[in-house]
């Protein structure tokens, strides 16, 4: 399907779905579960555990959700989507909201009216090879077979990098990580391109890491956030705001370990408005006064859930970078909770 023909296909759903949307807090309180809008499986963002519970860190922003709005973390029903399904299954009312390496563009935004309600990982597209292929470079990729998977940004960017840098590539679509990994390890692609942290998450679960390199350029920038539909503001804030709470609880030093204790009071007003022992700020978005308590609790702060799925200590490898806080040299800085 080409991009205007799905843009068409999202905005008749989107009309269809029409006035109902603007009550989102409500049909999920009604339901009593966040229906929330996954991938189909990327190690430490989105995938199953052993015992089939979903985990990762976009998982974690869902459980986030269904926590500061149910005061239930466990409250989510997971949709895995692919790269294509997850813009018709928001606009038609089957999630809630999209958790699930989206980038912000402004085609998204705009022509497939959604509203990305912030940034929870700052990245940006890089390509995956074989060592012994002795690539060193992206500009040494021309003729390549290259992996790619479908309805993505990866698919445009990589489209323009190449003529951009006047060379040709031999693209083999694929439709979900899954099948990118199975054509790659079967040798039907040289390079398989995506989000950066996409490709180390991917890398982790082969046998030999090593054998494969992650090329020094990146792309692209790919902003990723969560994803609700325009025109129900009231609920983009909930979603905006609880990411804002777990970004803001990391920069004032509020984690699990502690979180019991700051939310008796403290003498930081701004951790007090935070944690509902001060203001009315859970009342003003439609929830109860501990909705940022409920919301941290599930699964840590921001840089909690960072460190447990994706973080330098874990397989996947991740460091901070741009996703570091403003006072440590990164992007992550929530407006004030005041
Ligand atoms: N950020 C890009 C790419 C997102 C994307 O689909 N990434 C793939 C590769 S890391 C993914 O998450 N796959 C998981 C899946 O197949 O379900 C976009 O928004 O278009």
């Amino acid at each position: 399907m080409n991009r205007s023909v799905l843009a068409s296909a999202v905005a008749i759903t989107a009309l269809a779905a029409g006035m109902a949307s603007a009550q989102t807090l409500q049909e999920v309180q009604e339901r009593g579960v966040l229906n929330c809008g996954v991938n189909t499986g990327l190690a430490g963002f989105a995938a199953p555990d052993a015992n089939g519970e979903w985990e990762g860190f976009d998982v974690a922003l869902c459980r986030a959700v269904a926590a500061a709005v149910l005061g239930d973390p466990s409250a989510v029903e997971f949709v895995s989507l692919t790269g294509k399904t997850r813009f018709t299954a928001l606009a038609g009312g089957e999630i809630d909201m999209l958790s699930r390496n989206t980038t912000w563009t402004f085609t998204r935004d705009n022509d497939l009216k959604f509203e990305f309600t912030g940034i929870n990982y700052y990245d940006g597209q890089g390509f995956l090879t074989r060592r012994d292929l002795g690539v060193s470079s992206a500009t040494e990729l021309d003729g390549a077979t290259i992996c790619i998977q479908t309805g993505t940004t990866t698919e445009l960017n990589l489209a323009d990098f190449f003529r951009a840098n006047n060379m040709n590539y031999d693209p083999v679509p694929i439709e979900t990580n899954a099948e990118a990994l199975q054509q790659y390890n079967a040798g039907a692609c040289d390079v398989y391109t995506t989000d950066a942290s996409g490709l180390a998450a991917s890398r982790a679960t082969f046998e030999n890491p090593n054998d494969h390199v992650i090329l020094p350029e990146i792309i692209s920038k790919e902003p990723l956030g969560p994803v609700v539909r325009h025109g129900d503001n009231e609920w983009g804030d909930i979603v905006r705001w609880t990411l804002n709470a777990l970004i803001a609880a990391e920069e004032y030093g509020v984690t699990s370990a502690n979180i019991d204790e700051l939310a008796q009071g403290t003498d930081n007003p701004e951790v007090n408005r935070l944690l509902g022992t001060e203001g009315n700020f859970g009342e003003v978005l439609g929830l109860e006064p501990e909705w940022a308590v409920n919301a941290i609790k599930a699964e840590g702060n921001y840089g909690e859930i960072f460190e447990r799925y994706i973080g330098e200590s874990t397989p996947i490898g991740l460091a901070r970078g741009l996703n570091a806080q403003w006072t440590d040299g990164g992007l992550m800085y929530s407006p004030p909770f005041r």
